[in-house]
């Protein structure tokens, strides 16, 4: 019998924590095959131990769901119906369908779709971005999830860089703003356990009581949305009351006399019925932020879920340096570390490729794309109209807002859909062609993370499953089989990873291909302690922290924070409230990543079934008790879920963790029916938290959409 083999592994999901994973592997050739999946004790940040999700990674693995080969579509599109096809006949059917389309039509007809299904750099961008940069396909901005909150962030920062998770450990007020850690960060929340056993003052700020609120010293609920006016409120306090560092503020930001001028429109008193809180809370958390040090933040991506979100983002990354926190690496504020990796991305996409004035469509708005509609129904204008849609890495059907819209596209008769997944989900459903796809075990990789500082490197445990594919593999063969020679679109995924290597930085100094596939990650070469912004040094043009923006001003921007309202909301859009009265947030659920692991039956289990939590306060007025089935509602649309009555939401609010698939609820809908297409002020981001609907209690049989 073969000795058992433990190779290197890192988590593909879309998470900040990019666990270090320990893979045993049993046999050899065909019939190797994983045995267990662990933490590896030996990452400092990840710990040695995984999320209740990826811990049953092998069940993902060795699913008998998992899709084994090609398939053509033979039903209806949405009736997920399909014969097995051959990979030659797959490849062949998607280049002569393209061709014929680009002989017609031109290549940007061709919309690639994609997100983070796996946050590899050669899985997740690299061959994809070189073959459709050359054929000239249209580009899509990745702007689900994160756009904003980066553009706000980048605003006054200049760069995705923040506290290093591990010294949250020696925090003593810490501050979770618009961040779940206990369920979407993990392995951060260790650090934050750590600091409130030695004594830290732990503050969640969320409109619901989170696993994390509910371990936290306090939780301030506020109403969505509004997190830029809480954060001028306590600026306002703040520099009223002579509580700033006025040294760091002379020294290391830019525009401070602008900024008091602009926190005059922002008294506690009316930042106070805005955010739902009152008045003394304010000014408490503001004396209390100000006066103990060091202070950390983790804001994440929820509060950007909304109209204002950039502007929110930029607004709160203020105040570490207001108050002087960046002076130890404890103090500051963490968004993403992503912006830390200074990795040549140009050597592995090629953006030198885009044929000039190739368009770009704005992924959250793929509805529009594929309607050539906008919201309201009129034409969108889009010329060449979409006439292909190659998706992998997402599930569109599921994750992208306004639902009713992308159905309406996906079901199109004359739009050529190929889907490459490892699951038959709600996008496969709509498919012409369906491809298998690798998983994590099973595919060559480099993964960077954004909630700590190490390169992590994923060596394939075990061959492709059935006849599955990599994506950098498929996308080799539909270079050769559209007719592109270049020698770059044949590139292994190891020449790959040695192109986003190839960079002097001295961040990067020694990290070599060698070494990473050796150790299985490498932490990057920053000083340690990291304090990066202990003496300035920030990466905005000015080198300042910019309380005032001259980037933005040039863009025609507010170039000073400001408290953009949320598009729908009470205060904001009193007609749109009046028939429909509940802002709607729809944040990740526990045991799921995003769309991820819905279909995988523990932890389906666990979550049981697609709820919406309402106050005893909005519930009563509606006939809504406890375990009923209720209906979801506004003019976007509807979808059928159970009610759980209870008082950790806020009132005014409802709470749908998702993302379920519709496929797996109980009408056929997820909560993507209600949400919009309308982009955030900055980055051009989802707006997902940012919706009004009304609950009704269920009154005819359900019926399946
Ligand atoms: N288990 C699990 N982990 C995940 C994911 C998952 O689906 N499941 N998804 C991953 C992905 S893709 C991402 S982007 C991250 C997201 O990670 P987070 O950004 O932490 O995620 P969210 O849950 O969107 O937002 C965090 C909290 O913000 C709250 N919130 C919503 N709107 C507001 C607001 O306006 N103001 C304030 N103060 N709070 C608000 C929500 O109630 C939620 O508890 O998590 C990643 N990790
Ligand atoms: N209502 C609402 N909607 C949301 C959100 C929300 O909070 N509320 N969150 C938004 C956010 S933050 C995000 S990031 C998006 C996430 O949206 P997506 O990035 O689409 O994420 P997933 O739903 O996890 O779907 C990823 C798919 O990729 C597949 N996949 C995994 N690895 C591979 C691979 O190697 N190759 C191929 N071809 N496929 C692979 C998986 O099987 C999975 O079906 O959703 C957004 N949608
Ligand atoms: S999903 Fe996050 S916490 Fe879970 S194993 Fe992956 S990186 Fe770690
Ligand atoms: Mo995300």
């Amino acid at each position: 019998m073969p000795a058992l083999e433990v190779v290197h592994a890192a988590c593909p999901h879309d998470c900040p924590d990019t666990c270090a994973i320990a893979v045993t592997v049993d046999g050899a050739g065909p019939n190797r095959r994983a045995i267990k999946v662990e933490g590896d004790a030996g990452h400092m940040d990840t710990a040695g131990f995984l999320c209740a999700k990826v811990s049953k990674y092998l069940e993902r693995v060795y699913d008998p769901k998992r899709l084994q080969y090609p398939m053509r579509r033979v039903g209806e599109k949405g009736a997920g119906r399909f014969a097995r096809i051959s990979w030659d006949e797959a490849i062949a059917e998607i280049a002569d369908r393209w061709k014929a389309l680009i002989a017609k039509y031109g290549p940007q007809c061709i919309l690639p779709y994609s997100y983070a299904g796996t946050m590899g750099l050669v899985q997740g961008q690299g061959l994809d971005r070189r073959f459709f940069h050359r054929m000239g396909a249209s580009l899509l901005a990745r702007t689900i999830c994160a756009t904003a909150g980066a553009a706000g962030y980048k605003a006054t920062i200049g760069a995705s860089i923040g506290i290093e998770a591990r010294h949250f450990a020696e925090a003593k007020l810490i501050l979770i703003w618009g961040s779940n850690p206990v369920t979407s960060n993990v392995h951060l929340w260790r650090y934050i356990l750590e600091a409130k056993r030695r004594g830290a003052r732990v503050i969640t700020i969320d409109p619901y009581r989170t696993r994390t609120a509910a371990a936290s010293d306090e939780h301030l609920a506020v109403i969505p949305g509004t997190d830029a006016a809480l954060a001028l409120g306590l600026m306002r306090v703040i520099v009223d009351e002579g509580l700033y560092d006025s040294d760091y503020v002379a020294r290391y930001t830019l525009g401070f006399e602008a900024l008091r001028e602009r926190l005059q429109a922002y008294p506690p008193a009316e930042v106070a019925p805005v955010v739902g809180l009152d008045v003394e809370t304010i000014v408490r958390l503001a004396r209390m932020y100000a006066q103990t040090q060091p202070a950390a933040i983790r804001i994440n991506y929820g509060l950007q879920r909304h109209a204002g979100g950039g502007m929110a983002v930029r607004t709160i990354a203020c105040l570490p340096a207001l108050v002087g926190a960046w002076r130890h690496p404890a103090g500051g504020i963490l968004l993403s570390t992503s912006g830390t990796f200074p990795l040549n991305y140009a050597a592995l996409e090629r953006p030198d490729w885009i044929p000039p004035g190739t368009r770009t469509i704005n992924m959250t708005r793929l509805g529009e794309a594929l309607t050539n509609r906008d919201e309201q129904g009129r034409p969108a204008g889009l010329d060449p109209p979409v006439m292909a849609l190659y998706v992998y890495n997402s599930n569109p059907a599921a994750i992208a807002p306004d639902q009713c819209q992308v159905l309406a596209g996906l079901r199109r008769e004359d739009l050529f859909t190929v889907v490459h997944e490892q699951f038959l989900t709600d996008t496969t459903d709509y498919a012409d062609i369906v491809l298998p796809a690798t998983t994590q075990l099973e595919h060559m990789d480099v993964v960077k993370p954004y909630g700590h500082l190490s390169l992590m490197f994923n060596e394939p445990a075990i061959p492709p499953l059935g006849e599955s594919r990599s994506n950098s593999e498929v996308f080799r063969q539909l270079a050769q089989a559209m007719g592109y020679t270049d020698p770059e679109l044949q590139a292994s995924d190891e020449d790959l990873i040695r192109a986003i290597l190839d960079v002097r930085h001295p961040w990067m100094e020694g990290i070599t291909f060698e070494r990473l596939r050796a150790e299985g990650y490498v932490r990057l070469n920053v000083p340690t302690p990291f304090a990066p912004f202990a003496e300035g040094g920030f990466f905005t043009p000015s080198g300042k922290c910019e309380f005032y923006s001259e980037t933005l001003a040039r863009q025609g921007i507010d170039p000073l924070p400001t408290y953009i309202p949320p598009r729908e909301n009470v205060l904001s859009n009193q007609a749109l409230a009046a028939r429909y009265p509940l802002a709607l947030i729809s944040p990740p659920a526990h045991n799921f990543l995003n769309s991820t692991f819905v279909n995988q039956d523990s932890l389906r289990r666990v979550e049981k079934e697609p709820l919406v939590v309402l106050h005893p306060a909005d519930a009563a007025p509606r006939a809504i008790t406890d375990g009923c089935l209720v209906r979801v509602f506004n003019d976007r649309g509807a979808f059928c879920v159970r009610a759980q009555v209870s008082d950790r939401i806020r009132r005014g609010v409802a709470y749908a963790p998702g993302i379920w698939w519709a496929k797996l609820s109980p009408d056929g809908r997820n909560v993507n029916a209600v949400t919009g297409q309308a982009l955030t002020d900055l980055g051009a981001g989802a707006t997902f938290y940012d919706v009004l609907v009304d609950v009704e209690p269920l009154r005819t049989p359900l019926q399946k959409a």
